[in-house]
């Protein structure tokens, strides 16, 4: 467990590696403060534990100026326990200026938790995020603890600020039915482009509601996606016939 960790780097190029795979069923990281600063940075955080908790809450990743990325990857290594609780949540990413990658990869099995809660800004730039909990198996067994209510938690939840520059986000987030996941998507500037990647276009209903806003739903899942230029569904890519 790494937790209420300050790290600043200043300015050059830093790499920074949290590769934590824990033999114990927990592997979380709370309350942690990264800060990068100018010049081109790398975090890279691989988080397994074989079971129970794949967790980062609380934190907070600035990766300032320069061409950054920030690479996350949650495992659950054994599964089958129908306990398993992966989440991202309560969490601040600013990418800061230059052309940065965000990568979220969200792997856990047997999970009743595997959501992401957070507030993204990528500044200017051309930047590329992908979020990505679709190896994910849910379940919600409440199994051993019968009399426990276990909720469902799911999906993606938050702000997603793409800013200044042509951005592409790849979202692959899927929200159980019956979740209330909430994001806004904003675009900013430049010529901006979502994917929506899990099902097909069928799946969802969207509805404009702003000049330049649409409300995309799905199962457990409604996106508010404003000043984007270009929405697709996995069925589009390729040829890249876009709803607008
Ligand atoms: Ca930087
Ligand atoms: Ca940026
Ligand atoms: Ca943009």
């Amino acid at each position: 467990m790494l937790q209420a960790v300050e790290i600043e780097t200043g300015a050059g190029e830093d790499v920074v590696v949290i590769d934590s795979h824990a033999i114990g069923s927990t592997a979380v990281i709370n309350g942690l403060n990264i800060e990068t600063g100018a010049q081109n940075d790398q975090i890279l955080i691989d988080l397994s534990s074989p079971g129970v908790e794949q967790v980062i809450a609380i934190s907070n990743f600035s990766l300032g100026d320069g061409h950054d990325i920030l690479s996350i990857v949650q495992t659950d290594t054994q599964g089958g326990d129908g306990l398993t609780f992966a989440s991202f949540f309560g969490n601040d990413v600013y990418l800061g200026d230059g052309d940065d990658q965000f990568l979220l990869d969200m792997n856990a099995q047997d999970a009743f938790w595997a959501d992401i809660i957070a507030d993204v800004y990528a500044g200017a730039g051309d930047d590329y995020l992908s979020l990505d909990n679709s190896d994910t198996t849910v379940t919600a067994n409440t199994d051993p603890f019968p009399t426990v209510p276990i909720s469902v938690r799911t999906g993606l939840n938050g702000d997603y600020d793409l800013g200044p520059g042509d951005d592409v986000f790849d979202l692959n987030v899927i929200a159980q039915e019956g979740e209330a996941a909430e994001a806004d998507i904003f675009g900013g500037e430049g010529y901006d482009i979502l994917n929506i990647l899990p099902g097909s276009a069928s799946d969802y209903t969207v509805e404009q509601v702003s000049a330049d806003g649409y409300m995309i739903t799905s199962l457990g899942q409604t996106l508010y996606v404003y000043g984007v230029e270009e929405i697709n569904f996995s069925d589009d890519i390729p040829p890249g016939d876009a709803i607008i």
